[in-house]
């Protein structure tokens, strides 16, 4: 496990910098790439300063202070704009798993580069804990390296694999990491069973912001919850009731839309970081947290928490409860205002849906509604972003949606989206409402 050459140039550039200025994207997978840049920069005694983006766009790097620092290392954005990032700094690293097109510059650090798949086997987070493990060789930063991947969707199927696979072997020898398999939603060891199917992560269709279906279900399977006199946890059942709560969601999500291997999904392989407490005891339940605190922006708090200081728990949780009813609520009230436009469902979430709720909207409505959903939301800058969740053929989707017009876009078949002017909106709704799904 060792970093391509190139790589190991920026390790020494590191080394011999004084102050050290991370860019990185407002999700999980950024902050976790932050997060463990900072346990070795710490370890290190650097100066270094996190900044927390949307996105990095050409017109952005103007407002970064780059040249106030020695060395700049971008995470998990970046990619696309390799050659416009040097007119403005020399030292530099991208640590990026999107844009293939700059495999070959010396200035990227991309999962390609060491045969990994960079959607499945290892995220900018991954790459990033490498990166800082060459740094002062402390096997929990790539434990904390797979907090990032679980946010970018890289357990596929229950478990981790490429790299990210690599570190789980590697945090199990060194007594860091505990593995078994169960039920795998986020929270389901420190709260209740009610409270963790109705704001489920991954958001559950027909369970999440839907109270009554959530005690039917529970009912269902001989569990009384209803408040205020059940306050049942997963860890109260006995496990012939667990195994009956399994059956049930398992049978719920094929019938809400979920495939068969999604609905497998769920049950997985859990992570458990020994000697971690409260959310951060998984790296699944990590992942939720740090997901939110980064959509807030709040480096100040998610940082400390990759450096084992738990005094910043409390104010972890409670951005990201917080977080977490904002987009239930948001799911909510797109249930009522979704809209078919041609062969898509449409939610004009301009007012109602949050920015960073747009893809989990997209993706239950999907589910539930068994048809490729497009939402939007309002963006900085008088913008709108798309989120489109399905089948199959979205990126096409895109790519016919935004034909001629000056957008930016892109995805996989399943999850696509992109960033228009809120003027063109009439002109994308028209092209959606002619093109026929690919379902
Ligand atoms: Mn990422």
């Amino acid at each position: 496990m060792e970093v391509p050459r190139h790589v190991e140039e920026s390790v020494e550039a590191i080394r011999r910098s004084k102050s050290i200025l991370i860019v990185t994207h407002h999700d999980a997978d950024g902050a976790s790439s932050a997060g463990v840049l900072a346990r070795s920069l710490e370890a290190l005694g650097k100066d270094y300063d996190v900044i927390v983006l949307r996105q990095l766009y050409p017109e952005s790097l103007e407002e970064l202070p780059l040249s106030e620092f020695d060395f700049v290392v971008f995470t998990d954005l970046g990619g696309r704009y390799v050659d416009q990032i040097k007119n403005y700094v020399e030292d530099f690293l991208v640590v990026d798993h999107h844009d293939r097109n700059a495999l070959e510059s010396p200035k990227v650090f991309h999962p390609a580069q060491m045969g990994y798949d960079p959607d499945t086997e290892a995220s900018a987070s991954t790459l990033s804990a490498l990166l800082s493990f060459e740094l002062i060789k402390d096997p929990k930063t790539l434990v904390y390296g797979l907090v990032g991947a679980a946010g970018d969707n890289q357990i596929q199927s229950g478990a981790f694999t490429g790299l990210n696979r690599v570190y789980v072997v590697r945090g199990v020898k060194a007594g860091l990491l505990t593995l078994y398999k169960d039920l795998a939603l986020s929270g389901l060891r420190y709260k209740e069973l009610p409270w963790v199917l109705l704001y489920s992560e991954p958001a559950l269709p027909g369970l999440v912001g839907n109270e009554e279906a959530v005690y039917d279900l529970l009912e269902r399977v001989g569990i009384t919850a209803r408040y205020p006199s059940g306050r049942v946890k997963y860890t109260d059942l006995d496990l012939d009731t667990r195994k009956r709560l399994v059956t049930a969601l398992v049978l719920h999500l094929l019938r809400h839309g979920w495939s068969v291997g999604e609905a497998q999904s769920i049950i997985g392989e859990i992570y458990e970081v020994n000697g971690n407490v409260g959310w951060l005891s998984t790296i699944r339940g990590f992942k939720s947290l740090v997901n939110a605190v980064a959509k807030n922006r709040r480096p100040d708090i998610f940082v400390p928490l990759f450096l084992d200081r738990f005094e910043y728990l409390a104010d972890a949780e409670e951005i990201y409860y917080r977080y977490r009813k904002s987009v239930v609520a948001a799911i909510r009230k797109a249930r009522e205002i979704v809209e078919p436009v041609g062969s898509f469902a449409v939610v004009d979430g301009r007012k109602i849906v949050p920015y960073y709720a747009s893809g989990a909207v997209a993706s239950v409505l999907s589910s539930e509604l068994n048809r490729p959903v497009v939402v939007f939301v309002s963006d900085e800058g008088g913008y709108v972003k798309a989120s489109l969740r399905g089948r199959k053929g979205l990126s096409e989707v895109v790519e016919e949606l935004l034909h001629g017009l000056d957008a930016e876009g892109g995805g996989h078949s399943e999850a696509a989206g992109f960033r228009i002017k809120e003027e063109d909106l009439d002109i994308v709704l028209e092209r959606l409402a002619s093109i026929k799904a690919r379902d």
